[in-house]
């Protein structure tokens, strides 16, 4: 049996057969670990795996599951489970086996040894799925930049292994040359991810002007972040719908579809709710349990955006079941990206798909046990044009909560003042006196910081 599998079928996830190919999904309940809250969001997570699978164009013919105090340290499960899996592999006819966790690269070498598949992990899926979606030139290199960072001790691990038989391949006749090869390739990588690296600094350099340019016009920035496929998305179509300011609104919208990771950019839209009433809306990509490290790594200068936020919408899709954990899933990633404080409504989506039919939209009370101190929860449906109004009422109330009511005589010579003060302030009442207009506007302590100053 073959037990060893060239770089091109570690390196190429992508099954050509369009039938999907059919793979074995495998799991462990580590009972002594905290993994899992229980048994049922393990087997959640299996779901959830079955669903990246298929992202990848695979298809599930059986899942295996073991609970298991400790794993195991070479082989992930017991020896008799691996022994198992081969079994089934063979009556299946499965061409791949999956694991719902990542795997060490001698775990995955000792697997496929005895199961004679190919041997890959959820993380490996996640890197898949994110590099089919990739479009812009930030996330193409950011995914690489991730795939390589895991890749890189996998595919080292096989040619050791490899060279160690004497060279799989063939073409490596003795150990000195294998290791010589060896060091090549681990020259060969370590280059290319120094150049990633190089690369995406310059990148984020360029998105760094564009956030200074944001700043200086002093829009607030509200950004939606949430679990994949909770509804970011078709939030930010639907308020573009209502409010956008572009005339071609069609074309400003964004991607949405009914999958994991529609959505692998940042994109920034603004939002005019009335005169004088606008924010900047952000949908960005979106996260699930087990997010590899390393992608979260690489995205990090996507997410950044998420840090500079006045106003977090923390999108759920409330008609799934798992709601709660994916509250708490994305709660640790906002901690973690450093945007914790920032204030945040809970926007519990698909009410028009809840079984308990509950009126939307609405307001509700905070849930202490889930949220933060400055947490509120709404509860709209993104298809609903109610909703999304309700929704930007909420927005508008919580941005305007530590605005400033101010007074200000604008000399008739200053009409660039004036024009600053439509744009970033809502005016309340004008009059033309005899030396300039006099205007009460609210609006953003820096703004009636900035105007001040405009007038000295
Ligand atoms: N019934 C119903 N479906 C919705 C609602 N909001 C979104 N959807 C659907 O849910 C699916 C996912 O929506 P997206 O907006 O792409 O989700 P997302 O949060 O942007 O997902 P990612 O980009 O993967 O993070 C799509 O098929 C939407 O049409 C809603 O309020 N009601
Ligand atoms: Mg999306």
């Amino acid at each position: 049996m073959a037990a060893f599998f060239g770089a091109d079928e570690i390196w190429n996830l992508n099954p050509s057969n369009d039938e999907g190919e059919p793979v074995i999904l495998a799991g462990v309940y580590n009972t002594d670990g905290d993994e899992y809250a229980s048994e049922a969001d393990f087997l959640h997570s299996l779901d959830e795996l079955s669903e990246l699978a298929k992202a990848c164009n695979m298809t599930p013919v059986h899942t295996l599951t073991q609970q298991l105090p400790q794993i195991d340290k070479a082989l992930y499960v017991r020896s008799g489970k691996a022994e198992e899996l081969a079994m089934l592999a063979e009556e299946f006819q499965a061409e791949r086996i999956i694991f719902n966790d990542t795997l060490s690269p001698s775990q995955i070498r000792n697997l496929q040894k005895i199961t004679g598949r190919p041997v890959t992990d959820r993380t490996r899926l996640i890197l898949d799925i994110f590099e089919r979606r990739a479009r812009s030139r930030e996330a193409k290199l950011q995914v690489e930049l991730a795939k390589l960072s895991y890749l890189k001790p996998r595919l080292i691990g096989m040619w050791e292994t490899q060279n160690r038989q004497g060279g799989a391949s063939g073409a490596l006749s003795s150990k000195g040359e294998g290791e010589k090869q060896l060091e090549i390739d681990r020259r060969t990588i370590d280059k290319r991810l120094a150049e990633l690296r190089r690369e995406i600094k310059e990148v984020s350099r360029e998105r760094e002007t564009q956030r200074k340019k944001r700043q200086r016009s002093g829009m607030p920035l509200v950004s939606l972040l949430g679990y994949t496929n909770a509804g970011k998305s078709t939030i930010m179509n639907s308020m573009i719908e209502a409010y956008g300011t572009d005339t071609l609104a069609s074309e400003k919208k964004v991607f949405e579809a009914d999958m994991v990771f529609a959505t692998l950019d940042t994109t920034i839209r603004k939002i005019h709710v009335e005169k004088g009433r606008e924010f900047l809306l952000s949908d960005t990509v979106g996260f699930i349990r087990h997010l590899p490290t390393s992608l979260v790594e690489a995205f990090k200068s996507t997410l950044e955006e998420v840090t500079e936020a006045d106003l977090l919408l923390q999108v759920v899709d409330a008609s799934d079941e798992y709601a709660k954990d994916h509250i708490a899933v994305t709660k640790s990633i906002i901690k973690e990206l450093g945007a914790g404080d920032i204030p945040m409504v809970t926007v519990y989506n698909k009410s028009d798909l809840c079984r308990e039919s509950v009126s939307f939209p609405r307001r509700g009370l905070k849930e202490s046990s889930v949220a933060g101190e400055t947490n509120e929860n709404v509860y709209i449906s993104a298809r609903d044009p109610e909703s999304v109004s309700f929704l930007a009422s909420v927005i508008m109330e919580k941005l305007e909560a530590d605005n400033v009511e101010i007074e200000f005589l604008i000399p008739y010579d200053m009409g660039n003042v004036l024009a600053y003060i439509m744009e970033n302030a809502s005016v309340s009442e004008t009059e033309y006196r005899e030396n300039g207009t006099y205007v009460k506007v609210s609006c953003k302590k820096s703004v009636a910081g900035k105007i001040s100053k405009m007038l000295k």
